[in-house]
Formats: C-alpha cells, structure tokens, sequence
C-alpha cells in the first residue's frame, strides 16, 4: 500500500502571533525588571543582531542570530543583551519551530508596539546560522565618537541621514547601565513607553557635562536624570540630521511611520525572504 505522507508544519500567521502574545505575556509579568520593562533590552537585542549588516559582502545582519555564540555574544556592544535572550528561551521552547533569529526580530517587534510604538509590519524566514557566521567585532556604533562614525557604520547598511535620525528615537527607550556600556542612566522620563520625547529633550533641554569618572556623556542640566551620549548629541549639533530632529520633535505621526518604516528596513537587512514584501503580517497588540 501507500506509505502514508509526513505532515509538514508550515507555520503561518497565526503560529507567529501565538509566539507574539506570549511574548507580549512575559513582558507584562515580569516587570521587576529595571524601569519595569522587559521591552527595551529586547528592542535592542534586535537592533544589534540586525546592525551587523554590511551591504558591500552581504554579510551580518539578523539571519542567523549568531550573537548566539561566544566570538560575537562577547563583542564589548553585546553586553548585557543575554538577559533578553534568556528573556525569549521560554518562547522558544513552547514554539520550537521559530528560529531564533525570526525571534529575536519578532521580540524586536512585540517591544515596540506593547510599549505604544507604532503597528511593525513582520516577514519571517530567517534561519540559524553556525558560528563560521559571526561578524567581526567594530561593526556597532561607538557612542564616545561623532557624526563621521555615525554616517560610516549606518551608511554600510545602506541608510541615508534620515533615517538614521529616525532610528536614533528608538533611544525614547531603555537605560544605560555602567556595567554593560559604562554609561549611566535614561535618555527620557518615560523610558518603558514609546515616544518622541527623546526628539524633543534634546531641543528642549540645556545639556552639560555630567561630571564624573565614567566616560564622557551629557546630563540635563535642570533635573541631572537624564542623559545623552556623545552620539546623541550629534543629532542636534550636525546641520542634515537637525532638520530631522526638529521634524520628529514636532510632528509624532512623522516619526513613528520613518520609525517604523527604517526599523522594518533594518531588521530584514541581508535576509533572502520567500514571503513577499507586499504581504507582510502586522501582529495584533495586547491593547487592540
Ligand atoms: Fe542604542 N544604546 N545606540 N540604539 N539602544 C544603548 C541602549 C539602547 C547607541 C549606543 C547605546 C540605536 C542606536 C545607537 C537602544 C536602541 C537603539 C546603550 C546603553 C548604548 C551605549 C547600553 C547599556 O549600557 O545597557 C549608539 C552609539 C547608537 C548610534 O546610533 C550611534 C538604535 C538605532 C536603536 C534601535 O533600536 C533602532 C535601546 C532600546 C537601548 C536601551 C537598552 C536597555 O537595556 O534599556
């Protein structure tokens, strides 16, 4: 007789947003953590496994989730990022036809739209590569350096000064803690929520030296809670990526469609989809 067919799992829409909402789950439960949120470390997990990318060799980028293993987990940008891979293991676990790298960017996703940023359309398709994958280290912005540096490392993906001003709001979001990058403190008063605020503190506020034995960043000068980084501080000096600033402090609907249009971009950087662009899936959120 016939050998009966193997059913292939073909996950599709629905699959990826049952792994969304536990995602979207686990973010809501587990709010002892640092601001209260999961949300922005995950974020940036995303971002550093997609920043990688080199458009001149087609190389690096968020197929193959190689931050997976030592020689670019330990990159000195990587620090810190394990606590949002060990954030999505359970998530893997109950869904282990996702591969990692598809998760780290739908963890990417999730954050940004649970913290009230704007709906990011999602392709997936990415698969796990090995270690021989690992991008060398040097290919993730230095935020001690200047707007030179900030055109290099986001020229080679490919993005032009706008977009490169689009992406920088992602830094509404998050901390930096002077155990992983050395520098210290929130970029905005509402860290777990996007918004562009860090658009508007930047023209908005006087900023200083912060004085003390850490590197160089800036501290408002009123409250001294706040912080930006040299890089940061770029964004408004420059003349080019000012007007962008002075555009998305202004104008909020602008920044979240440049936003979600330059992170959608930025996470599919090198990877060769089946799925259609025309046809990409927007998750719903916990709140819809
Ligand atoms: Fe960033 N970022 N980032 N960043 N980033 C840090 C934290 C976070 C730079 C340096 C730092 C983007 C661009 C730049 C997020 C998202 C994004 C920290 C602190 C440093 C340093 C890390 C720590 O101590 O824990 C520099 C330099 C740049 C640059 O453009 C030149 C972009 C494009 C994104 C994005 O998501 C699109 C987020 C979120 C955080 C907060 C992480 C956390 O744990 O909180």
């Amino acid at each position: 007789g016939q050998e009966p067919k193997a059913t292939i799992f073909t996950p599709r829409f629905e699959d990826y947003q049952k792994a969304y909402n536990m995602i979207a789950k686990r973010l809501e439960e587990h709010d002892n953590y640092d601001d209260g949120s999961y949300g922005p470390v995950l974020l940036r997990l995303a971002w550093h496994a997609s920043g990688t990318y080199d458009k001149l060799t087609n190389t690096g980028g968020s197929n193959g989730a190689t931050m997976r293993f030592a020689p670019e987990g330990d990159h000195g940008a990587n620090a810190g990022l394990k606590a949002a891979r060990d954030f999505l293991e359970p998530v893997k676990a109950a869904f282990p036809w996702i591969t990692y790298s598809d998760l780290w960017i739908l963890g990417g996703v999730c954050s940004i739209q649970e913290m009230q940023g704007p709906k990011i359309p999602y392709r997936a398709g990415r698969s796990d590569r090995d270690l021989s994958f690992c991008t060398p280290d040097g290919r993730l912005p230095d935020a001690s350096k200047d707007r030179s540096h900030i055109r290099a490392i986001f020229g080679r993906m490919g993005f032009s000064d706008k977009e490169m001003v689009a992406l920088s709001g992602a830094h509404a979001l998050g901390r930096c803690h002077t155990d992983r990058s050395g520098y210290d403190g929130p970029w905005t008063f509402s860290p777990t929520t996007f918004t562009n605020d860090y658009f508007k503190l930047l023209l908005e506020e006087k900023w200083g030296y912060k004085k003390w034995n850490g590197p160089k960043q800036f501290e408002d000068v009123k409250t001294k809670t706040l912080m930006m980084l040299p890089t940061d501080m770029e964004i408004v000096k420059d003349k080019s990526f000012r007007k962008y600033t002075e555009l998305y402090a202004s104008d909020n609907e602008a920044f979240f469609n440049d936003f979600r249009d330059a992170v959608v971009t930025l996470f599919e950087l090198g990877v060769p989809f089946a799925q259609p662009e025309d046809q990409r899936w927007t998750f719903r959120s916990s709140f819809d």
